[in-house]
């Protein structure tokens, strides 16, 4: 499901001339969206150009990591960021779904030991904070463990989710803004913006190094959207914990892409670039432009990361999980309306005038011009009459004809036809809380003249309905 907050923005906007820029899916630069309950909210970023680094003048650079000389970035696409930091609750949402398992070890605080990489901690166990809540940052998690996270939620979503690349959040840290940290040069005045190494900090943890001089409320990490956001509506872009990205650190900005997208190497890389300060870091640290490095299989209690998706559907990158057609069948005319418009968050237009020609309400997750139809069969053997939505990626619509030597069986409920990833498919019925009666297991061919998967799930109410994917055909 698709949810559209109000635009901070539009009471502005009411009153000026220029047009408000609308960008794939009709969003606004501003707008929040949700793809799934347990999906972490997304803020709309505009395109734009800015800076990249610190320059080399600055009272505060650090040469050594390749924070300057500065580069020019221009980022002509829109793309949401994740309004806050990967919580614990939604961390857990996706280990519960997939049962992924973070390694244990995490490099953590011990008032005995100080420092040091303790086999017993993990994500569960992080030592600081000492209890942890759902709304706190995730921590103790790898780069491959936030980039199986990101994988899971385009498989479950069909959106292309995906880590930041580090240019991308720099940009999205500074907001328009050229200062160190957003708010400005201090880190005096971190308290309100950010949960940063402060005074409560120092009272409690002993670290070698100076505390912002303020309080910010928090000794260690803070739930997350506790301070006051950028100006693009992202918290907590300084502080708390570090967050991943794509990019492979490199020793200079000097030779990165200036188009916004992740500097990597063909061969892969050991270490990947970390930004924004985290909860113990020292106020130098705290800045927008300072890059961690840190190895991908590291764990680290004030590590983390936010997520970012790219505007559109089309599946999810790198995973195959574009769903270029898919269409529900099932004799019950209401469920199906029901299940598609409400589930899937496709509006969708009954084209048919035997059903109404209804079009229902709600958010409309294909690209502009694609359709999703619902579509009328007569199955084999005397079954009543079917409906099924057929969609489009932005291909052009092609009929149910194409796929007629494929009807199903009388007494089959429901056919997927061409679901590129019935096991995304399967991940989504997981989130909508479908209960799944069996996982999708590769069929025969015997029944229906062709090779694919199928799976039974039920809906909410308890119908049965059998999914299919066919692969060959169409
Ligand atoms: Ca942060």
């Amino acid at each position: 499901m698709t949810i559209r907050a109000l635009n901070l923005a539009l009471p502005v906007l009411l009153f000026s001339a220029a047009a408000v820029a609308q960008y794939d899916e009709g969003l606004s630069a501003g707008d929040v969206i949700q793809d799934c309950e347990d999906c972490p909210e997304l803020v709309v970023i505009p395109p734009g150009e800015f800076m990249m680094g610190t320059p080399i003048s600055a009272r505060e650079v650090d040469l050594t990591r390749g924070e300057g000389p500065q580069v020019k970035i221009t980022i002509g696409y829109a793309f949401a960021v994740g309004k806050t930091e990967v919580t614990h609750g939604q961390f857990k949402a996706f280990v519960d779904a997939t049962g992924h398992e973070p390694d244990s070890l995490c490099r953590v605080w011990s008032d005995e030991i100080g420092f040091n990489n303790d086999p017993e901690a993990n994500w569960l166990n992080r030592r600081q904070p000492k209890r942890v809540r759902d709304e706190h940052a995730v921590g103790c998690v790898s780069w491959n463990d936030a980039k199986a996270y990101v994988a899971w939620l385009g498989q479950i979503t069909n959106m292309r989710y995906r880590l930041l690349s580090e240019a991308e959040w720099e940009y999205a840290a500074r907001a328009g803004t050229t200062t160190p940290r957003f708010w400005g040069s201090s880190p005096g005045e971190a308290c309100q913006w950010a949960n940063t190494f402060d005074l409560d900090g120092a009272e409690e943890y002993p670290f070698p190094w100076f505390p912002a001089t303020c309080r910010d409320g928090f000794a260690d990490l803070a739930p997350v959207g506790q301070f006051k956001p950028n100006p693009f509506g992202l918290y907590d872009m300084i502080g708390n914990v570090w967050e991943w990205t794509e990019d492979c650190w490199a020793a200079t900005h000097i030779g990165r892409p200036a188009d916004g997208s992740a500097w990597t190497w063909e061969t892969g890389c050991t270490r990947h670039t970390t930004r924004g300060g985290g909860w113990l870091s020292a106020p130098e640290r705290n800045r927008i432009a300072w890059p961690g490095r840190d190895p991908s299989d590291m764990r680290n209690t004030q590590f983390g990361f936010r997520v970012a998706r790219d505007l559109g559907t089309g599946g999810s990158a790198g995973e195959g999980g574009n769903i270029r057609r898919m269409t529900l069948f099932t004799s019950d005319v209401e469920l199906s309306k029901a299940f598609w418009s409400d589930a899937m968050g496709y509006t969708v237009t009954f084209e048919d005038a035997a059903f109404g020609g209804v079009e229902t309400a709600g958010s409309l997750n294909l690209d502009e011009g694609n359709r999703a139809h619902f579509v009328m069969m007569t199955p084999a053997g005397g079954a009543g009459p079917m409906i099924g939505l057929l969609g489009s990626d932005g291909d052009e619509f092609e009929p149910i004809e194409r796929v007629g030597a494929q009807r199903p069986q009388a007494g089959e409920s429901l056919l997927v036809v061409k679901v590129a990833d019935i096991f995304a498919t399967f991940e989504k019925l997981k989130v909508m809380g479908v209960r799944i009666a069996s996982e999708p297991l590769r069929l025969s061919g015997q029944q229906t003249s062709v090779v694919g998967y199928e799976g039974t799930v039920y809906t909410p109410d308890g119908t049965r309905i059998n999914l299919q994917q066919i692969e060959s055909g169409g």
